[in-house]
C-alpha cells in the first residue's frame, strides 16, 4: 500500500488545513504525493524550492456570480469558479464543467490532475479548470444560452489564447462552447479562435477533437494490450457513462473488435449482450439528449437496471468515463471476481483510493486518468495549433497524431515507473513524469 514519504506528510497536512472541506482536492494532491517519494529523495532541490508546496497552491481563483433569465422570467444565480492552477509549461488550459454537484473542491481536485496530464502530453499548456453549479439538464437552448452569455460576462477577461483557454467537459459540449464563443467574441470584437477548444469545425475547431477523449483512451489500453501480445478482439467492455467521453470510447473499442456490453447514465445502466448499438445510442443521447431508459425501450435484447453498479456486469476490460470516485472498493471486487484484466479511467478520478488498492493487490492493470485521458486535452492543443496557423488538418492526419501522443504517454508512463522503481505501474508513471516536467519549468522560472 502506498505510503506518504516523511517529507510529504506536512505539505499534505498544509494542504488540508488551508482547502478546508475540500475531500476531492484532498484525494487528488496524497495520490500524486503518494508517487512522489522516490523523486524528492532522489532531487533535493525540489524540496529546497518548494516547488511541491508551490503546486498545490494555485496561482489564481476566480469565484463569481452568474445571474440570468429563465424562460419563465424568473431570475437564476448560480456561481462561477475558473481556477487557473499552474502556467509554467503554457497558458492555462483545462475544461469547463456544468453540473449541480460543482463547488470550490471539485474544480480545484480537477486543475490540480490536469497540471501534470497536460504536463504529459509534451505540449505548451499549464494546467486550470472552471465550472458552475449550473444544471443544464431540462433547460432550453435559450435558457443554456443566457447562462453561457452570462458566465462569459465575467470570465471574459481572464481568458485570452495566450492566458488561459478553456473548453468543454461534464455538461459542456459543442452547444456550450459556440454560445461560450460567440458571447467573448461579442464583448471583445475579436475573433480569436485559440481562445476557446472544441470549437465547431466550421468556426475554427479541430478535427477528432469531439472523439478525442474516448478514442485517445481506447488507444492507451491498445498500448496496455499491446504489451502483453494481446488486443481488443472478441474482448467484453464495460463503459460508464453515455456522454461524450463514454460514446467516443465506445465507438473506437468496436472499431478494434471488443464488444460493449453495458453503459450508463445517472438514473442506470443498460446491458447490451450483443454490444451497445453506437447509431442507437448516438440517436438518443445527441440527438434528444434522452436517457438509457428510452435506449433499452428501442433496443430488443437488452435490459435496464435501475439501481445497483454497473461493474457487477462482466468484463475483460472496464472503462469508467462518467464521473469522480464512481468506482469504490466493493465494485473493484466484483470487477476481480469477474476476471477483468484491465481498468483504465476515460473519466477525471473515477476511481476510488480504495478501489485502486483492490486493483493493484489483483494485479489487475490500472490506467490513471492522467495518462489514458490525455488525448482530449492533447487534441484540444492541437486546435490551438490548427488556430495559431490559420491551418486546418485532416481527420486522418489530427487522428494520427492523437494515436502518437497516446503512445507516447504510455511510453513516457512505463520507462519513468521503471527508472524510479515501480515496474508496470502506471500511477507512479504517469504522476512522477508529469511532476518531472513541470517541475523543471517551475524551477527555471524562478520563485513565481
Ligand atoms: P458528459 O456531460 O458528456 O457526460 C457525462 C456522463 O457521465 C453522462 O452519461 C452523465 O449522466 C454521467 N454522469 C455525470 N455525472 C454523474 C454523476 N454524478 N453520477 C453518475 N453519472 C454521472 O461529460 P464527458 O463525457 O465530457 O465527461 C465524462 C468524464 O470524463 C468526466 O469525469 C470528465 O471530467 C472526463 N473528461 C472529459 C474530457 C472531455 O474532453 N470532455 C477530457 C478528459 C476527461 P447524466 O446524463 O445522467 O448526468
Ligand atoms: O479533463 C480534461 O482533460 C478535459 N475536460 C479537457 C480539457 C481541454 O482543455 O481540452
Amino acid at each position: 500500500m502506498p505510503v506518504l514519504d516523511e517529507t510529504l506528510i506536512s505539505v499534505f497536512e498544509e494542504v488540508v488545513r488551508r482547502n478546508p472541506g475540500e475531500a476531492e482536492f484532498h484525494q487528488a494532491v496524497r495520490e500524486v504525493l503518494e508517487s512522489l517519494g522516490p523523486v524528492v529523495a532522489k532531487h533535493p532541490e525540489y524540496a529546497d524550492e518548494a516547488i511541491i508546496r508551490r503546486l498545490c497552491e494555485p496561482e489564481r481563483q476566480i469565484i463569481f456570480r452568474v445571474p440570468w433569465t429563465d424562460d419563465a422570467g424568473q431570475v437564476q444565480l448560480n456561481r462561477g469558479f475558473r481556477v487557473e492552477f499552474n502556467s509554467a509549461l503554457g497558458p492555462y488550459k483545462g475544461g469547463l464543467r456544468f453540473h449541480p454537484s460543482v463547488y470550490l473542491g471539485i474544480v480545484k481536485f480537477l486543475g490540480f490532475e490536469q497540471i501534470f496530464k497536460n504536463a504529459l502530453t509534451g505540449m505548451p499548456i499549464g494546467g486550470a479548470k472552471g465550472g458552475s453549479d449550473f444544471d443544464p439538464k431540462g433547460r432550453s437552448n435559450g435558457e443554456v444560452m443566457r447562462f453561457c452569455q452570462s458566465f462569459m460576462t465575467e470570465l471574459y477577461r481572464h481568458l485570452g489564447e495566450y492566458t488561459d483557454v478553456p473548453a468543454g467537459d461534464i455538461g459542456v459540449g459543442g452547444r456550450e462552447i459556440g454560445y461560450l464563443f460567440g458571447q467573448y467574441k461579442r464583448i471583445t470584437n475579436r475573433y480569436e479562435s485559440g481562445v476557446l477548444t472544441g470549437k465547431g469545425l466550421s468556426w475554427g475547431g479541430s478535427q477528432v477533437r469531439t472523439e478525442a477523449t474516448g478514442y485517445g483512451t481506447v488507444f492507451f489500453v491498445d498500448e496496455m494490450l499491446r504489451a502483453t501480445a494481446e488486443s481488443f478482439d472478441g474482448k467484453r467492455v464495460v463503459v460508464s457513462g453515455s456522454g461524450n467521453v463514454a460514446i467516443y470510447a465506445i465507438e473506437k473499442v468496436h472499431q478494434r473488435g471488443g464488444r460493449v456490453v453495458a453503459c450508463s447514465d445517472s438514473d442506470g445502466y443498460a446491458v447490451d449482450p450483443e454490444g451497445i448499438d453506437l447509431d442507437l445510442l448516438k440517436e438518443i443521447k445527441n440527438g434528444r439528449r434522452g436517457r438509457m431508459s428510452d435506449y433499452v425501450a428501442q433496443r430488443p435484447g437488452s435490459r435496464y437496471v435501475a439501481d445497483g453498479s454497473i461493474w457487477e456486469v462482466p468484463c475483460d476490460i472496464a472503462l469508467p468515463c462518467a464521473t469522480q470516485n464512481e468506482l469504490n472498493g466493493a465494485d473493484a471486487r466484483s470487477l476481480v471476481r469477474s476476471g477483468c484484466r484491465i481498468v483504465a479511467e476515460g473519466a477525471n478520478m473515477p476511481t476510488t483510493p480504495e478501489a485502486i488498492r483492490v486493483l493493484r493487490d489483483a494485479e489487475v492493470s490500472f490506467a490513471p486518468g492522467k495518462a489514458a485521458n490525455a488525448g482530449g486535452v492533447a487534441t484540444s492543443a492541437l486546435e490551438m495549433q490548427q488556430n495559431a496557423s490559420r491551418d486546418s488538418w485532416t481527420f486522418e492526419h489530427t487522428e494520427a497524431r492523437l494515436a502518437d501522443i497516446m503512445r507516447s504517454i504510455h511510453e513516457r508512463c512505463l520507462t519513468t515507473a521503471d527508472a524510479y522503481g515501480s515496474p508496470g505501474d502506471y500511477v507512479v508513471g504517469a504522476n512522477v513524469a508529469g511532476f518531472i516536467r513541470v517541475a523543471d519549468a517551475m524551477l527555471a522560472l524562478g520563485h513565481v
